[in-house]
Formats: structure tokens, C-alpha cells, sequence
């Protein structure tokens, strides 16, 4: 590779043309390269005979298959991702000497990989978890990973108990059940012991943990990283990213139906947004507290249980990602990317929270078992694109050929290259901060609050915010079946909000609890999808069309259409529909293959079909969707479906027709209509 590569010109997309081979129109070979002649019959010693050792195809093409797996990711196995770029709209340059964040406009190719926690590689994606927001950027200076979530703090506070945590959230062991959820016993028992993980349970039974799509979910760093200038001087940091298009959710009647109608819905939506050319789009900020302000805060910086409200520390937008082609193959990209927290560029460096500094061991230590060595940094995926050169050799899967006989350092044959660099040079060089202390196992007072903050993100959610968490906390404890730990649980949240514990008690039959909440009365009004951006683009309507529609009807689809939102037809049958006037539609599902938790808004246009069947299918679409709270519309036929409804907020109805895109539009730009 050359070494004057320029990471703008060679972005990583042509840094990967190399690896990228296309079967199409070319001859059938062995791997070493010989032509096969017969791919469909083993070689036997007759035609009814047993088959020949000497069969080397053969060998070769099951040996390869039989090797097909590689072990899933312990935690995040279940994930998605594209490439894209990234672009600078503010120097950083007071703050962090990061060349990649130094020039407004600079532009560093990216790779994301958004996923969920607890299920398995197959598991269906719009379960209730966090999900993970994994960020590679190729810099001229190396790989920088920002390995975050969609939720910005953590169930603890030290990485020595993340094994316990994985092992209570995991399917329990002795039934292997239940799978990509944490609404059963262990999760439970573990949130009960372990309570510093009463302020991301809170999360997790919010609306964050079931976003209607990647393109809609902020995404976090979570621990507090440092930047440092070139001048030495260092701040804490504390990275977001925040979506263009808001951040949004689904209700959860509708997630665990997805579950089972689309359980690729949320890589469908992405592989599908960047196929139409909707690249998702997502800022990247930046919250900074300076290294004299360490203690002015009523949270210590190093506890990743915490988060610096937006209010009092604000979020500086630093630059803009956007992801614009998807992955040519899953396997070679998305399962074979290997992120670390540890992949870091001078200018940005660690902290000494507990849980960032157990995370720098454990990344490398998971690819050594899951990529089966520790030449996976060779993998093209994980290559950076700037030259890599040190005396690290062999190892299973070794592709680079280094030349010569030196592989040590110190040396003379080879003029004791490669050399470090200086600092000057671009060498990383560790922050050098003062520490003072014994060698301990314990954990510091600062860190032993762990309800306050719980309660504040209580304090900051809108009324059905609220409702919803009550609900999820409703469902998950009536899922587990041990009754003290469900009373451990009430008694715990109590702690944060006495209404939300006595309100979930009562709903799962537990004692009433009698703790105090923390009395925190402050907000983070930063912290409540209500205040989000809100917008109709690339939102999905269903529109329910059938034989002889009204040739308006197309007039208007074409008009939501230009207003950035995405119309698919449903009715009864696939198939060419003729209008009224002889205009012909294409409907791209049925009833069967379509349901309506799968579009964020019904648009019911109906046609002259007596078809009681249709009439029932119809109905049940927009009486789920008004129930999920989606924007509802009716134009000529269709309004026979909406009589009951007509009057309630976000169902916009309209005879005539005239007008009728605008408003629906604007209904749709809701999101939800709470209000029914
Ligand atoms: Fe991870 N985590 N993690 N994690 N994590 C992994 O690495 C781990 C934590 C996160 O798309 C594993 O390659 C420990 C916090 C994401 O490939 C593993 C601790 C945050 C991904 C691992 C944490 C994350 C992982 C499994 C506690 C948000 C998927 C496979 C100290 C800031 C990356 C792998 C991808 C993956 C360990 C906690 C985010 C085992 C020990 C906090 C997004 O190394």
C-alpha cells in the first residue's frame, strides 16, 4: 500500500476495491484456481457407487462450508451497518489536536454498526434493549472507534461485573429462554442486587429502548473520554450523536408484533433508506467540562451511570455523519468489523472510569476467539487506511509479507526501524495525569448515589412518556415469576418515583412499597422525545386501495410523495388496479404480506369493491394503527372505514379530497397522537 495514501482522495470505499470480487459471468473454480468441469455430482466409483476420497472438489467445497460460522459477538450479536462519511462543520481545534476534527469541511470515511444486546445473531430487532451505535472513523492517523450506545449511561459501574450482568440478561441457562429479552427472573434478581442499575433500567423501559429505526436514535459514548489540545491541555468530553430526523419510537403492542411480521425491520429500514437515497443523517456533539470544573458537578465525571444534562452542560455540534452505501457482504463487513474503544488518535484519550477501563481490555480479547487470531486488524474491514508498521508477525490468517530479516526493535541492521515517532511527529503520547492512591478493591463515595439521576429522567418524560414506563415495568416484572424479586424490584423504584412503584405494584399484585423517593424535583427537559425534531421524510403510509379507485386518489399519493414521505399500496391481491377513469396502480403488497404496524400512517382510499373480506381486512389496518396512535386518512370510499373514529385527533377525513395531503402530512409530522 502506498505510503503517500491521502485518506480524502482514497476514501475507504476504494481502499476496499481491491478485496471486492464479483462471481458474475466468470468460470466455476477450485480455490486454487483450477476450472471445475461437474458441480452437482460427487465423483463415485460407479453411478451407484460410494464416493471417492479422491474427490477433491468435493473435500474442498464442504471443509469450506463445514467452516462457515465464526462465533457470535457475546453481547451485540444481533447487528447492521453501512459506510459513509464524515464531515467537520466546527474546528475542534481548541479542544482536541485529532486531525480528523481540525478543518471545517474535512471529510473522514465511516462505518457504523448499529445492533442490539441481549439477542442472537438471528434474533428479531425491535425487541425492548439497548442498542449499540458503534462508529469506526478512518482517519489519516488511524482508526478512531466510538463504540456507544443509543442510551447514554450503563447498568454499572465497574467492568468486573459486566460477566454478571450479560449472565442475568442472557436466556437463563438451565432452558435457554427467553430469547433477546430482559422481562424474565435473572434480569430481575440481578437490577434488585444491583442497584446502581436503577437509572438505565429506567431508560431501558422507556421509549429509547424501542426506536422506530437507527436513522431516529440519538446515539452516546456514554463514558466521559478526554480531549487534548496541542498545546497539552485537556477536557473532559462526553460524545452524542444526534439524528436529523429526530428521535422516535414505536409503542410497544406494536414492537412485539414486528417481532413476528418483521423481524429485519430495523436493518430493512436502513438497507432500504440508503438504497432510495435517504442517507440517514446524524450530528456529532460534543459536551466539555473542563479539568478544573472536575468537581463543581452534583455527579462525578467518572461514573457511567451518570449523564451531564444537555442544560447545564450543553451539547457543542461538532459535524455531520451521513451513511450512503450499504455493505456489499454482511459477512465480510458487518460480522467481521471489530470495534474498540481502546482505537483511539492523539488528541483523544481515556478516563479512569471503572467501566471505560475494563472495556479497553476486553475488545481485543473478544476478537481473538471471535475472529480466530490476532491478525483480524488484517481483515479489510478493520484495515486503516492510513500505512501500519511495526515488528508484530505470523499468526494464523498473516497476510501482510514483511520484508527482511528484522522484527525487533531495538536494532542496527535496519537503521532500528521502524522508529517511534515524536510527539511532534504525530506519536500517541497518554495524557499525563496525576494519580495518588492505594491499591484497592472498592468503589468511591461519588459513585453511591444511584437514584437521583433516575428520578430527574423520571421528572423530564411527558405524560405518555410516563404511562409507557409504567406499562414496560408492568410487563417485564408480570413476566418474571419469582414474587420476591418482583417485590424487590417495586421496592427498589420506589426509590426513584413512590407513583411509579405503587402504580406497577398494584399491576403485578405486590405489596405496596414503602420507601421514599430520592425527592430530586429537576427535569432535563433535553431528555423527552416530545421536545424532538419532528418530520413527515421517508415516514411509510399504507395506503389500502382496491378495483376502480377514485382517480384522485393517485393525484394525491403523488402529492404525499413529494412532501418526502414513502406511499406503498395495499389491497387485496397483487397485481394491475384500474381506476375509475382508467388509471392503472400497482399495490406492492396484500393484506397478507403488509400489516399495518409496519407503516408509520394508513391512508385508506378503498374502491368500489362490495368484497366483504376486503371491508374486514381494511377495518383491522386502521383500527390497529389508530390504536398504536398513527395518523390515520380517509378519501372518498375509504371514509367508510373511519365513521367511528372520524373526530379524533390525528384522523384526518376528507370527502372532497381537497387539501387533503397537506393535512395528513402535517398529522403525520406528529409522530403520535397521544390524545385519543
Ligand atoms: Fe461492549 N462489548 N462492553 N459496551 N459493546 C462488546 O465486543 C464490554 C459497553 C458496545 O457492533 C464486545 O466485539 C464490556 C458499554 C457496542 O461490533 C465485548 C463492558 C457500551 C458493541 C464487549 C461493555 C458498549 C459492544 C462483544 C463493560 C456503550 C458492539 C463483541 C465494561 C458505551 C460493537 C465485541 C459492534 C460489544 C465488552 C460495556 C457498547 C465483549 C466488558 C458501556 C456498541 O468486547
Amino acid at each position: 500500500m502506498s505510503e503517500k495514501r491521502n485518506v480524502n482522495e482514497n476514501s475507504k470505499n476504494e481502499q476496499l476495491e481491491q478485496f471486492r470480487v464479483d462471481d458474475r459471468d466468470q468460470k466455476l473454480t477450485t480455490n486454487q484456481g483450477l476450472k471445475v468441469s461437474e458441480d452437482e455430482f460427487s465423483l463415485k466409483a460407479g453411478e451407484r457407487g460410494p464416493t471417492l476420497m479422491e474427490d477433491f472438489h468435493f473435500r474442498e467445497k464442504m471443509t469450506h462450508f463445514d467452516h462457515e460460522r465464526i462465533p457470535e459477538r457475546i453481547v451485540h450479536a444481533r447487528g447492521y451497518a453501512a459506510h459513509g462519511e464524515f464531515e467537520v462543520y466546527e474546528s475542534m481545534k481548541p479542544y482536541t489536536k485529532a486531525k480528523f476534527l481540525q478543518e471545517p469541511g474535512a471529510k473522514t470515511p465511516v462505518f457504523v454498526r448499529f445492533s442490539t444486546v441481549a439477542g442472537s445473531r438471528g434474533s428479531a430487532e425491535t425487541v425492548r434493549d439497548a442498542r449499540g451505535f458503534a462508529t469506526k472513523f478512518y482517519t489519516e492517523e488511524g482508526n478512531y472507534d466510538l463504540v456507544g450506545n443509543n442510551i447514554p449511561v450503563f447498568f454499572i459501574q465497574d467492568a468486573i461485573k459486566f460477566p454478571d450482568l450479560v449472565h442475568a440478561l442472557k436466556p437463563e441457562p438451565h432452558n435457554e429462554m427467553p430469547q433477546a429479552a430482559s422481562a424474565h427472573d435473572t434480569f430481575w434478581d440481578f437490577v434488585a442486587n444491583n442497584q446502581e442499575s436503577a437509572h438505565m433500567v429506567m431508560w431501558a423501559m422507556s421509549d429509547r429502548a424501542i426506536p422506530r429505526s437507527f436513522r431516529m436514535m440519538e446515539g452516546f459514548g456514554v463514558h466521559t473520554f478526554r480531549f487534548v489540545n496541542d498545546e497539552g491541555k485537556a477536557h473532559f468530553v462526553k460524545f452524542h450523536w444526534k439524528p436529523v430526523l429526530g428521535t422516535h419510537s414505536l409503542v410497544w403492542d406494536e414492537a412485539q408484533k414486528i417481532s413476528g411480521k418483521d423481524p429485519d425491520f430495523h436493518r430493512r429500514d436502513l438497507y432500504e433508506a440508503i438504497e432510495n437515497g435517504d442517507f440517514p443523517e446524524y450530528e456529532l456533539g460534543v459536551q466539555l467540562i473542563s479539568q478544573e470544573d472536575e468537581f463543581k458537578f452534583d455527579f462525578d465525571v467518572l461514573d457511567p451511570t451518570k449523564l451531564w444534562p444537555e442544560e447545564e452542560v450543553p451539547v457543542k455540534i461538532v459535524g455531520k455523519m451521513t451513511l450512503n452505501r450499504n455493505v456489499d457482504n454482511v459477512f465480510a463487513e458487518t460480522e467481521q468489523v471489530a470495534f474498540h474503544p481502546g482505537h483511539v488518535v492523539p488528541g483523544i484519550d481515556f478516563t479512569n472510569d471503572p467501566l471505560l477501563q475494563g472495556r479497553l481490555f476486553s475488545y481485543t480479547d473478544t476478537q481473538l476467539i471471535r475472529l480466530g487470531g490476532p491478525n483480524f486488524h488484517e481483515l479489510p474491514i478493520n484495515r486503516p487506511v492510513c500505512p501500519f508498521h511495526n515488528n508484530q508477525r505470523d499468526g494464523y490468517g498473516r497476510q501482510t509479507i514483511n520484508k527482511g530479516p528484522v522484527s525487533y526493535h531495538n536494532n542496527s541492521i535496519a537503521a532500528n526501524t521502524p522508529s517511534p515517532a515524536s510527539e511532534a511527529e504525530g506519536g500517541y503520547t497518554h495524557y499525563q495525569e496525576k494519580i495518588e492512591g492505594r491499591k484497592v478493591r472498592s468503589r468511591s463515595d461519588s459513585f453511591k448515589d444511584h437514584f437521583s439521576q433516575a428520578t430527574m429522567f423520571w421528572n423530564s418524560m411527558s405524560a405518555p412518556e410516563k404511562e409507557h414506563i409504567i406499562g414496560a415495568f408492568s410487563f417485564e416484572l408480570g413476566k418474571v415469576k419469582n414474587k420476591s424479586v418482583q417485590q424487590q424490584v417495586v421496592d427498589m423504584f420506589a426509590n426513584v418515583n413512590a407513583e411509579l412503584a405503587a402504580t406497577v405494584a398494584k399491576a403485578i399484585g405486590a405489596n405496596a412499597p414503602t420507601a421514599k423517593d430520592s425527592g430530586v424535583t429537576k427535569s432535563s427537559p433535553a431528555l423527552s422525545q416530545e421536545n424532538t425534531k419532528k418530520m413527515p421524510a421517508t415516514r411509510k403510509i399504507g395506503v389500502i386501495i382496491g378495483e376502480g379507485f377514485d382517480a384522485e386518489a393517485a393525484v394525491i399519493i403523488n402529492e404525499l410523495k413529494a412532501a418526502g414521505t414513502q406511499p406503498e399500496l395495499i389491497s387485496n391481491q397483487l397485481g394491475v388496479l384500474t381506476g375509475a377513469d382508467g388509471t392503472k396502480l400497482e399495490p406492492q403488497h396484500t393484506f397478507l404480506t403488509a400489516d399495518s404496524v409496519l407503516f408509520d400512517a394508513i391512508y385508506a382510499v378503498g374502491g368500489q369493491s362490495e368484497d366483504p373480506s376486503f371491508d374486514k381486512a381494511a377495518s383491522y389496518f386502521i383500527n390497529e394503527a389508530y390504536s398504536h396512535f398513527k395518523t390515520i386518512g380517509a378519501t372518498h370510499e375509504g371514509t367508510k372505514w373511519v365513521g367511528n373514529i372520524k373526530n379524533s385527533p390525528g384522523v384526518v377525513v376528507e370527502k372532497e379530497a381537497k387539501d387533503f395531503a397537506s393535512q395528513f402530512v402535517e398529522a403525520i409530522t406528529a409522530h403520535r397522537h397521544w390524545k385519543r
